[in-house]
């Protein structure tokens, strides 16, 4: 199964083109908007999202209600588009022009793919890489993560995300083991936060943040439950599903980090604290009498919850000015901006939850290929049966 996606952050649209579900399953456009305005939400977003209400058009693949086993494309339109018909337009422009020469963008902002962008590509005008290095594109990817949630969601597979840290505020571990609970306790809280407390003191950080210009990162935390043990392979570097995750969790826009259960806690403690000891019973089968591992032995996975946690730093559009150089000029200036998101960590921890989402269906398409679904319905529970078994 693969994806891409197209689209430009004051473009027309987002584009997201997933090839390889099977054929048979339910799908419907409200699969994928309820995930979208998940991610629109969070306290410390900034004007642009009272512009947009994304949705996603399901153009393709899919025909009364199920999917056909071609490609699905889904399109989300900008509503910021109509502001931007000129500067983003498809068609050729006088570069000559005055105007055109003084809406250049030549003062890259540090810590944004901007100089490095306009250097491997040869875009003068920076704005040619801004468009599509911004977070924007994780709309389409919350989008194609959706539509693996679905597939997931039919063989019993559930995630949810949730906010472990805000500017060095750190929730304190609640002792919730049910999923639905969970879920709903981070959608309640607008910075999705399973600490009440923390969760206003993450705000008026933010706030504090806001106030002075500036910008905070935080720490996000997937958990998918349901996952069959054997998923991924220990065999080769390029088939450890573990691996796969953290790469996807790392291109997420802005993040820096990624770790898995106990994750960098497990250089400062004894092996006997970090491996988790294996219990058999009859109905249930093998099982982890803790999961400080997170999920995984060897790059696959051992049925117990994957635990997830990605790192985002601060969001490099500040008010707050930064010093850089005019490209044109060579010309030190300090960099401001007109709008900006003080915080986007609870709308990254939704997008983290559709990387981690993606990465688990695309896995269990690998090892199970089935052109049906109820073909995969039948591969997996076969293989949760052997698993209890073995
Ligand atoms: C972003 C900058 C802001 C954010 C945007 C990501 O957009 P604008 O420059 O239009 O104000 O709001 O995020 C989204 C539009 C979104 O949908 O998440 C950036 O530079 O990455």
């Amino acid at each position: 199964m693969r994806y891409l996606t197209a689209g430009e952050s004051h473009g027309p649209q987002l584009t997201a083109i997933i090839e390889g579900l099977p054929s048979g399953m339910p799908i419907a456009e409200e699969d994928i908007n309820k995930h979208l305005a998940r991610r629109q939400k969070g306290y410390g977003r900034g004007r642009r999202m009272q512009i947009e209400k994304d949705t996603a058009e399901i153009t393709s693949g899919v025909r009364h209600g199920r999917t056909l086993g071609s490609p699905v494309a889904l399109n989300v339109k900008n509503r910021d588009w109509t502001h931007w018909t000129h500067v983003m337009g498809i068609e050729p422009i006088d570069e000559k022009d005055e105007e055109e020469i003084k809406r250049k963008i030549t003062r890259p902002r540090p810590g944004h793919a901007d100089l490095n962008g306009g250097i491997k590509y040869g875009h003068r005008d920076l704005r040619n890489v801004l468009e599509r290095s911004s977070a924007r594109e994780t709309t389409v990817r919350v989008a194609a993560g959706a539509v693996a949630t679905k597939l997931l969601q039919l063989l019993g597979i559930e995630l949810i995300s949730h906010v472990v840290e805000i500017g060095g505020i750190k929730a304190k571990s609640v002792d919730i083991t049910d999923i639905q609970t969970l879920r709903e306790k981070a959608e309640e809280s607008p910075v999705r936060c399973l600490d009440e407390e923390a969760g206003i003191q993450m705000m008026a950080a933010i706030d504090e943040a806001k106030k002075n210009g500036d910008t905070l990162g935080g720490v996000v935390e997937v958990i998918a439950t349901g996952m069959p043990s054997g998923v991924g392979s220990y065999v080769h570097y390029d088939r450890k599903l573990d691996a796969k995750i953290a790469g996807a969790v790392l291109s997420i826009n802005a993040f820096k980090g990624v770790e898995f259960g106990i994750g960098f806690e497990a250089a400062r403690v004894p092996g006997s604290k970090v491996h988790d000891e294996i219990l058999w019973d009859e109905e249930t089968g093998y099982s982890r009498k803790t999961n400080r591992l997170g999920g995984f032995e060897g790059g696959m996975t051992t049925g117990m919850p994957i635990v997830v946690r990605g790192v985002m730093k601060p969001i490099p559009t500040l008010y707050k000015p930064l010093n850089s150089v005019d490209i044109e000029t060579k010309e030190p200036f300090a960099a401001s901006i007109e709008r900006s998101d003080a915080c986007a960590v609870p709308a990254a921890a939704v997008v983290c939850e559709h990387a981690v989402a993606w990465e688990l269906a695309s896995a269990i398409m690998d090892q199970f290929y089935a052109d049906r679904l109820d073909t995969l319905i039948d591969v997996i529970n076969e293989q949760r049966k052997y698993a209890r078994e073995f």
